[in-house]
């Protein structure tokens, strides 16, 4: 066999592996939604980070380009750019062949878990183009691909410098992703936690449309992670921070208590988050509770019969980064998305290490040690007292005040399946009135809400107490707040905010997911929070009138409307009367509801800092990617 047939085979293997890829794309990068096409990012973003991890290169700069390309450059060797023993260039192999580069193979940390980690390729295969220059041995070379994978133009010399790097580009394809762009947002804030991680890295990510610029630089790792999420938060000391392994697996931990009444745990498994939590989770989870038990006992904060801090007290007002690294061969997650770790030997490293540190942290900080016990004692004492009282409104002793406060303004419903029932909580007292009088009386309950909702970025459960509107919305859902929230008590399976579609409007939902966020975080981690979309046009024909939900939707609608017709814009709820209310915007049948999704808690937060700016922009930004535009009504 000569060596040309060689080659040719192993032509024909390579673009049947390409057609693989774009046959089932699904499998490579877990979907061909937004999600997925950002997946094609992190593939690319990870082979430097691998580079950089393996003390290689300290920068790493994006660019999202006008047409919909990206740029992912970093400083590193450079791809090697010798002859492969194929008769190709070693470039051309690693982003042609699925899984090339023994480099990405056996490295003993595989930076990614579950889906990424495929490689150059699989991005390759779903590109329109890519190209890809590098920077070593003096020269700059350069290979050019286009529709998914064939070479363009192999690999050549095009100048000559004494840098060293790599940098890709790449068009997804339109026939694969539709209708999908890259989000600046969610490409920063993924780089700024990768930042976070490796310390002492400079990343940079550039919109050349909007003329977005970021650029991320940490020098103390998960310890200034910390600092940066309680920013505008009052700790109560400096962060704790402890490294160590155990049993093949690193644990890495940085944590700070604040005045708030918050916990957020954020975790991290070779460098990626692991957003639904998992073993090591549970493992910080619990050495944490039994470090507080056992200094409590040992100080006599808790005596003899006195039952133990929960976790939740111990947790109240906690920040905590929890990054591990595991051995490839001792990786294991869980869930639909892969989120979560399930590797049970996480558990019991993480718990080890964070139980004996402590110890030793609590031992040799005593002020510290008995504020934050004391602070636990407190919120176990509110909880058994919150407890109470829920119970003896329940039995109907003492005074019911929480009828009277909700008497003049619920319009309860009747049906007794609490998970069926819906409470809509509207915006305007109008339009509050008219879904009263038009609604399915048996499932759907209307709470109205007048003018503004309290910014909860801040609040203490004090500040809701005293706040008549949160207060109300606190009693119809029944379920208690903060740490004493229970979903599984609320009076409805779903929570529908119900506002105008004008900037009012989505000022309250953010205020209102605030609330939620901060104090019965469960209800969205359930998936029990929702927002109504109500329609913004009207179209009267002869045929009889019609609703649109968006411009988009209009703009299509009157391409094909002949004849005239009328066209009604609706600035707010009040417009609509109640049965138009009803058919468009509550009837199960007909409405279009969002769900509200935080995918991303951490951030959730900041968020919803810089949403209670001024700019709408970053606002709208964020309702855009963070509520999960499923249409609710497809699970019923
Ligand atoms: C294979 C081998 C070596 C480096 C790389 C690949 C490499 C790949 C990427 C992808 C993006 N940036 C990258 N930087 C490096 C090692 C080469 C050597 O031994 O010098």
């Amino acid at each position: 066999m000569t060596k040309n047939n060689t080659y040719d085979e192993h032509s024909i293997k390579i673009l049947e592996g390409l057609e693989a890829v774009r046959k089932r794309p699904g499998m490579y990068i877990g979907s061909t939604d937004k999600r997925g096409m950002h997946h094609l990012v992190w593939e690319i973003v990870d082979n430097s980070i691998d580079e950089i991890i393996n003390g290689f290169g300290n920068y790493i700069k994006i660019l999202l380009h006008k047409d919909g390309s990206i740029t992912i450059a970093d400083n590193g060797r450079g791809v090697p750019i010798g002859m492969h023993e194929s008769g190709k260039s070693t470039p051309e192999v690693i982003y042609t062949v699925l899984h090339a580069g023994g480099k990405f193979e056996n490295a003993g940390y595989k930076v990614s878990g579950g889906l990424h980690g495929v490689g150059g390729s699989v991005v390759n295969a779903l590109s329109d183009w890519m190209d890809v220059t590098i920077y070593r041995e003096g020269k700059i070379s350069q290979i050019k691909f286009h529709n998914g994978g064939e070479v363009l133009s192999p690999l050549k010399t095009v100048g000559e410098s004494k840098k060293t790097g790599t940098i890709v580009t790449f068009l997804p394809s339109k026939d694969i992703f539709k209708n999908c762009n890259f989000s600046f947002t969610t490409i920063s804030e993924r780089m700024q936690e990768s930042a976070f991680l490796l310390s002492n890295v400079t990343i940079e990510v550039i919109d050349e449309e909007d003329n977005l610029a970021v650029k991320y630089h940490y020098e103390d790792g998960v310890v200034s992670f910390v600092q940066y999420i309680n920013e505008n938060k009052n700790p109560l000391h400096n962060v704790i921070h402890f490294a160590s392994k155990k049993n093949e697996i690193e644990v890495e931990i940085a944590m700070q208590y604040t005045d708030s009444y918050n916990e957020q745990i954020l975790s991290f498994v070779n460098n990626v988050k692991t957003g639904d939590g998992g073993s090591h989770e549970v493992g910080f989870k619990t050495g944490l509770t039994k470090a507080f038990n056992d200094y409590a006992k040992a100080n006599n904060v808790l005596k003899g019969k006195d039952t133990n801090l929960g976790g939740d007290d111990v947790r109240e007002g906690l920040t905590t980064i929890i990054s591990v690294k595991i051995p490839e061969h001792l990786l294991q997650f869980e869930g639909q998305t892969k989120g979560k770790l399930g590797t049970p030997e996480a558990r019991n490293a993480v718990e080890s290490v964070t139980y004996e540190n402590l110890k030793f942290f609590l031992e040799e900080n005593k002020e510290i040690a008995l504020n934050i016990v004391e602070k636990a004692q407190k919120s176990k004492m509110a909880r058994e007292a919150a407890r109470k009282a829920r119970e003896q409104v329940r039995q109907g002793k003492g005074k019911n005040n929480k009828e009277r406060v909700l008497s003049e303004k619920l319009a309860k419903a009747t049906g007794k399946n609490y998970a069926l029932n819906e409470l809509f909580l509207v915006e305007g007292d109008s339009a509050g009135g008219s879904a009263k009088s038009y609604r399915n009386r048996e499932t759907q309950a209307i709470l109205p809400l007048r003018g503004k909702v309290l910014n909860c970025e801040k609040a203490s459960t004090h500040d809701i107490e005293a706040n008549a509107e949160l207060k109300q919305i606190e009693y119809a859902i029944g379920a208690g707040l903060g740490a004493d929230f229970d979903f599984a008590e609320s009076n409805y399976g779903k929570v529908i905010i119900m506002t105008d579609a004008d900037v009012d409007g989505s000022h309250i939902q953010i205020l209102l997911i605030t609330f939620f966020y901060r104090f019965m975080r469960p209800l969205i981690e359930q998936g029990m929070l929702y927002i109504a979309t109500p329609p913004l046009y009207s179209i009267e024909t002869s045929k009889g009138k019609e609703y649109i939900a968006d411009d988009d939707e209009l703009n299509e609608r009157k391409k094909t409307l002949k004849g005239q017709f009328k066209v009604q814009r609706f600035k707010g709820l009040g417009e609509m009367d109640a049965e138009e209310l009803y058919t468009t915007t509550m009837d199960p049948a007909n409405r279009r509801l969002l769900r509200v999704n935080l995918s991303d808690a951490a951030l959730a937060e900041k968020r919803i800092h810089t949403l209670m700016g001024d700019e709408v922009t970053p606002r709208k930004e964020w309702i855009n990617e963070n509520v999960d535009f499923t249409l609710e009504d497809d699970f019923r």
